[in-house]
């Protein structure tokens, strides 16, 4: 009798392996792990279900994603991505903190940070880095979102000046240099030297001879730049006036957040600006181009003068050696330079949101986790190895990049190669897993060289900043309005066609002061709490 239940034990526990290693095999091999992924993506960017990047990592993974698409535009016009059904994530999500934080505490996208058991490369970054810890975290102290992280250098200093060298030449030639300017042609080397008044005297020379001799003064462009962009914007310009400008007019000066547009040295810098619009050394063009159409508009090199952080995407191959890049220009006043530090991060907070409606999301962070290895961050920002964007062998460990496409240009195949997002790419990736491509170290160089050394004295970028549910209300209601007011303020100073006087400026500070003195002092007191939060 007991031999016989020890038998039919035996053959029941027999029984129960077989069923549960059919049913493990059989989850495995038909692989139940299914999302579907909503991406922002462009029509030009190839198909991200074909791209090899993501065939490894589904293989690598068993994990089987479908990606689908929307526009930026489809995008932009959803008023709830979120409630999209059928999807388990948004990927370029691009939510504001206060979206994220709304979304995450209606519970509507998951709190990454209660799934780090399944995330063992998000886990150690944020181990490593309390910085990056700290940027992510809601008012509540959770993290809604996957980071993209690119650690570079760059972003602080989006804008070097470049000059057509060829055109000053000619002003040498035929004697047409204006006398105060005393350069002669062994200065036209990168790295030059001008006062900005020298600058602005070359420019008129630029705006009224046919520099190009196609028989025409009316072609030429004397200065161009995208104002108000990301990167080639004209923040150093008016910072040459003795002021930290960037983009957003707004930075950290010794730990203390301020505005530029409050400085003295920011109304003179755009009265000045405004002089150049009417003498026709500035297009209105400056104003209302987008970078696609500045770079198109550029390439044939009717720019006498332009900022951007390289010259190569600006310019066609013929007209790439005409161009050197100019160091920050001289204060004539002070003989001094200065250069402000932008706020762009490179720590980027909404990248990918995972949905509350997702069944299995402990399955797809620990897919996601796998974007932060350095061989997919590498393919992902670049474009996959065996798509070309990698040389097929590494080198002393490292994925080293083709910096050749044949009749493509670098930025044309990473833009349809690459999908971006999730990725991090920081200061150890690049010494020990991932060579910088060629480009990228030359801007390095060239800001190491030119441009870094000239920051206003005490000048910081603003981080990551994390704020309460009450801040982030109030500024959303201030930020954005003053935002507009202060870019179309200053858009209508330069290009209305008559000098800004001092009298409209104080009335424009004191209309919005009390929007500007809300902004700072929030910014302040999350900046204190940053700061705190870190040391
Ligand atoms: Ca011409």
């Amino acid at each position: 009798m007991k031999k016989a239940i020890i038998g039919i034990s035996v053959a029941v526990i027999w029984l129960v392996c077989v069923i549960m290693f059919s049913v493990f095999a059989k989850q495995n091999t038909n692989s139940a792990n299914q999302f579907t992924v909503l991406t922002v993506k462009e029509d030009a960017v190839k198909d991200y279900n074909t791209m090899p990047v993501f065939q490894e990592l589904a293989e690598d993974t068993g994990t089987d994603v479908k990606w689908i698409y929307n526009t930026s535009t489809q995008y932009a016009n959803n008023t709830d991505p979120v409630g999209i059904k059928g999807i388990d994530a948004i990927y370029h999500a691009g939510f504001s903190n206060l979206k994220l934080y709304d979304y995450g505490r209606r519970g509507r996208i998951v709190a990454i940070d209660q799934y780090l058991s399944v995330m063992p490369n998000f886990s150690k970054i944020l181990t490593a880095r309390p910085d990056i810890a700290e940027a992510l975290k809601s008012p509540d102290g959770h993290i809604y979102s996957l980071p993209r992280i690119e650690e570079m250098g760059l972003k602080s200093y989006p804008n070097i000046l470049y000059i057509n060298k060829k055109w000053v030449e000619k002003l040498i030639d035929d004697g047409n240099m204006p006398t105060d300017v005393t350069i002669a042609k062994t200065d036209l080397v990168d790295g030059m030297d001008l006062t900005r008044n020298e600058f602005k005297a070359i420019l008129r020379k630029f705006n009224e001879l046919d520099m190009d001799g196609n028989g025409s003064t009316t072609n030429e462009v004397p200065l161009s730049f995208v104002s108000g962009n990301w990167q080639g914007n004209e923040s150093d310009l008016i910072a040459s006036f003795g002021i930290a400008e960037n983009r957003e007019h707004k930075t950290i000066i010794d730990g203390e957040v301020v505005f530029t547009i409050e400085d003295e040295n920011w109304f003179r810098a755009v009265r000045e600006l405004s002089e150049w619009y009417s003498l026709g050394l500035i297009r209105s063009s400056a104003f209302t181009q987008t970078e696609s159409d500045f770079l198109a508009r550029g390439q044939d090199g009717r720019y006498g003068a332009f900022y951007w952080w390289e010259k190569d995407t600006v310019l066609n191959k013929s007209v790439r050696n005409d161009y050197i890049i100019v160091k920050p220009l001289i204060n004539d006043e002070t003989g001094l330079r200065y250069v402000g530090v932008s706020n762009e991060l490179e720590i980027e907070k909404g990248a990918c949101v995972i949905l509350d409606a997702c069944e299995d999301k402990e399955g797809l962070l620990s897919y996601f986790d796998k974007f932060f290895e350095p061989d997919y961050s590498a393919q992902l920002n670049y474009g996959s190895i065996k798509s070309g964007a990698f040389l097929a062998q590494k080198v002393n460990g490292k994925l080293v990049p083709n910096d050749d496409h044949g009749e493509q240009s670098a930025d044309d195949f990473r833009m349809k190669n690459a999908p971006y997002g999730v990725v991090y790419l920081a200061k150890e990736t690049w010494d020990n897993y991932v060579e910088m491509e060629s480009r990228a170290k030359l801007r390095l160089s060239n800001l190491e060289n030119y441009v870094k050394e000239y920051t206003f004295a005490g000048a910081t970028s603003i981080p990551n900043l994390n704020y309460t549910r009450e801040e982030l209300t109030t500024l959303n209601t201030y930020e954005s309005s003053l935002g507009n007011n202060i870019a179309s303020w200053y858009a209508g100073c330069i290009t209305g066609g008559s000098t800004p006087t001092r009298e409209s400026w104080q009335n424009f500070l004191n209309t919005n002061k009390d929007s500007i003195d809300t902004v700072l002092r929030l910014n302040q007191a999350a900046y204190n709490r940053y700061i705190e939060a870190i040391n």
